[in-house]
């Protein structure tokens, strides 16, 4: 019995699949707990709500998937409206913030394909909403993250201003590895790893939490290429072939 066990083939879980049980495992360990939410997403969810203007460029057929039979719905082009969801319906139950949520999955971009590009790709994203978060907690959490997810490393975490229009302000998160144990090709480089800020105002409001008394923070980052970072995979498109000959790697 014994033998024959061992002698079943094995399954492999998909690199993007690991990142998200150790982002859940990381995170819940600050109080962050997992929502998800549609593939299918409404314009005011997925673009309204989070203050995204009427003729910015993301809204533009070449950026987005809309929907024939579905006017007004398009493909999420990121997980942000998960976020407004959560917060619209906790507020509906008489549940006022601090809330904490981690949340994983898939987005859509309708763009050409390449080596770092691809139409479909893999976001983790998290929000944190309380009467007093601030930088410096999204800072703190964010380097606790990423000192989980490369034991064994030092790791330093900068913010760069930045702009987007869910947030005020926006920064860009670069994390650079130091120490013994660390790839040479993550070594000692600052390498961007994601995009963050301070919950705009007008998109808590959007989602019913009052930005006079609440203050929140945001990311959001691509598991695809923290995927390919970390275990130094060159091509993005072998992320979502369903190849076993990759998959089988892991
Ligand atoms: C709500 C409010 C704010 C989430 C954020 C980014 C910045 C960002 C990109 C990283 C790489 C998307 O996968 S990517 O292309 N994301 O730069 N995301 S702030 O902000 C939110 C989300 C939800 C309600």
């Amino acid at each position: 019995m014994a033998k024959e066990a061992a002698l079943t083939p094995r399954g492999h879980l998909h690199p993007i699949t690991s990142l998200v049980r150790e982002a859940r495992g990381i995170f819940s360990k600050l109080g962050f707990s997992l929502a998800e939410g549609p593939l299918l997403e409404s314009e005011w969810y997925n673009f309204d709500a989070l203050n995204v203007p009427k003729d910015h460029p993301a809204r533009d057929m070449q950026d987005t998937f809309f929907i024939q039979d579905a006017p007004g719905y398009v493909l999420r082009t990121h997980t942000s409206p998960v976020q407004i969801r959560y917060m619209e319906e906790q507020m509906k139950k008489d549940i006022p913030p601090p809330y904490r949520i981690i949340v994983p999955g898939r987005a859509f971009r309708n763009e050409a394909t390449d080596m770092t590009h691809e139409a479909e790709f893999f976001q983790l994203e998290g929000l944190a909403v309380g009467e007093d978060v601030t930088l410096a907690h999204l800072k703190g959490t964010l380097e606790q993250f990423f000192k989980e997810l490369f034991k064994g490393a030092e790791v330093e975490v900068r913010f760069r201003p930045s702009f987007f229009p869910f947030v005020e302000p926006g920064v860009e998160v670069d994390m650079r590895l130091v120490g013994s144990d660390v790839p040479e090709k993550l070594k000692n480089k600052w390498i961007e790893m994601m995009g963050a800020g301070m919950v705009h105002p007008q998109v808590l409001k959007n989602a019913g939490v009052d930005p006079e008394k609440y203050q929140g923070f945001a990311f959001g980052m691509g598991l695809d290429r923290l995927a390919m970072l970390r275990w130094g995979i060159d091509d993005v498109r072998l992320m979502h072939s369903g190849d076993l000959r990759f998959i089988n790697q892991f």
